[in-house]
């Protein structure tokens, strides 16, 4: 001890002459630092990251994106293949976030692993999901679990996916199996990720498996994906009260992008970014919230179980979207993407995304309508270079605490993505990891990033030498 202490003073004498005295001047004493500058968020905050297993894990072999990646339908001509091969090193990536700080991580079960054949389960899968968690634990990063992200067993797809009735009552099965299964590991639900995803990419634009373009199915498969959400809900709530316990955190992560019109004072560009904004953001969370089937995807009518079966938002936010007219105009376009207005001098991701961190702060209080706590279940960018990453972390974690102190209930956040992985249609061209894939080797190489995110987690603050160190230029918009 003794000597402990010693060398603490040592230390103390050695950095005392380094204090200039313009700084000294500046902080108005002698002796005294002025105290560092510092955004601090609420204690017990989840710090997390995100994947999808699909995305991750690699070898998902049953699935329906397996089969469609192998029809060549992935812009860089990939397969999903191995991925990040999560699926063997979660012990060592866990151990990685442990030790950059993290305190949660977020990940998805695979139907297609855990059901490769209808009402066939398996008992590799489900003891691979148990390890992967139990793990988790060992490592102390809280858990959060989604149950569906986008991905289909081949035999459900072969049935007609989500517009066959019965997926209601087979995604159901598979809930009620993983949840006896993994209850007592899993903190935080996620019934389904971004579930207008599928329906509008899967089954308007065309552009997802199974490549439709057909409105009524599109109403169809968010009408039964609405179904699948409440008996998720209810598989997780009976689990609960079979142990005595009030429901757990549930609920689902969804896609929210900042809408604005292009031309404010343009009465027709008002009315499409508010259809596109309640169609986009709003229409699924309603239907929850008031336990309806909003028009156009129903009739208004009631789905019983519906109404207030979530105990959270969940918030991914990436972009502004604002939506130009005239591109609209000119025929029905692939992706949303393809409607935007983005002027001259827009600052874009490598994915064509605007960067807008105020839309963030404005999501968040758009979303603080439904009257429950919010989560962010993804933020982040797609930065090969890890150029723009450092200062999107900080830009974004900033309107997060405005929003926080604003009197939003936020709970915890979860970047996006933990790792470099199969990034749907764009392959392995886009690249949202903390941590970077070594080419052949599939290696954990953490960005400067993931240090960054690993100093707030530990820290629970943005201080001024973070900023000063990964991204001067935001000093003066971090702390206004
Ligand atoms: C999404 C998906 C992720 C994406 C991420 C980056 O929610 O869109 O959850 O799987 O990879 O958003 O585009």
């Amino acid at each position: 001890m003794p000597e402990k202490r010693a060398k603490t003073s040592k230390k103390k004498a050695a950095v005392k002459p380094k204090v200039s005295s313009a700084s000294k001047r500046a902080a108005g004493t002698k002796a005294k630092k002025a105290p560092e500058k510092a955004i601090e968020f609420p204690k017990g905050f989840i710090w997390g990251t995100s994947v999808c297993s699909h995305q991750a894990e690699g070898h998902n072999t049953h699935s329906d994106w397996w089969t469609w990646e192998k029809l060549g339908k992935i812009d860089d001509g990939s397969v999903s293949g191995p991925a990040a091969d999560m699926l063997n090193r979660y012990p060592e990536d866990f151990k990685l976030m442990e030790k950059l700080g993290y305190n949660a991580f977020r990940l998805s079960v695979e139907w297609a692993r855990i059901e490769p054949r209808q009402g066939e389960y398996s008992e590799e899968a489900l003891l691979h999901y148990e390890n992967v968690l139990k793990e988790m634990r060992k490592r102390k990063l809280k858990v959060c679990l989604t149950l569906y992200h986008w991905v289909l067993p081949q035999w459900v797809s072969a049935l007609g996916g989500w517009t066959n009735p019965k997926s209601v009552e087979w995604f159901g099965g598979f809930s009620r199996k993983v949840v006896e299964r993994l209850y007592d590991y899993v903190d935080i639900w996620v019934t389904l990720n971004e579930p207008t995803a599928p329906a509008f990419a899967g089954y308007l634009a065309g552009v997802f498996p199974p490549e439709k373009k057909d409105l009524f199915l599109t109403a169809r498969v968010f009408r039964n994906l609405l179904k699948a959400h409440v008996v998720s809900h209810d598989a997780i709530r009976d689990a609960a009260s079979a142990r005595g316990l009030e429901r757990p955190p549930v609920g689902i992560a969804m896609a929210i992008a900042y809408f604005e019109p292009k031309d404010p004072s343009n009465p027709f560009d008002k009315k499409l970014h508010e259809f596109f904004r309640f169609a986009h953001n709003e229409a699924f969370l309603d239907a929850i919230h008031n336990g309806r089937v909003p028009v156009p995807f129903g009739v208004n009518d009631e789905i019983p179980g519906l109404k207030g079966s979530h105990t959270f938002v969940g918030v991914n936010y990436y972009t502004r979207f604002r939506i130009d007219l005239t591109n609209v105009l000119k025929g029905l376009p692939k992706n949303l993407e393809d409607m935007l207005y983005l002027p001259e001098g827009s600052e874009l991701t490598e994915m064509g995304y605007e960067v807008y961190p105020p839309g963030f702060y404005n999501v968040l209080s758009e979303m603080s309508k439904y009257g429950v706590p919010m989560y962010i279940t993804e933020n982040g960018v797609s930065d090969g270079t890890d150029v723009q990453r450092p200062g999107h972390i900080l830009r974004h974690l900033k309107q997060v605490h405005r929003a926080i102190g604003d009197g939003m209930d936020i709970r915890g956040y979860f970047h996006w993505s933990y790792v470099d992985n199969f990034e749907w249609k764009h392959g392995y061209s886009k690249r949202f990891g903390l941590v970077a894939l070594e080419p052949g080797t599939l290696n954990r190489l953490p960005r400067k990033s993931a240090y960054l995110y690993g100093e707030i987690a530990k820290s629970g603050k943005i201080s001024g030498s973070m900023v000063k160190k990964y991204a001067p230029e935001y000093e003066s918009e971090i702390f206004d």
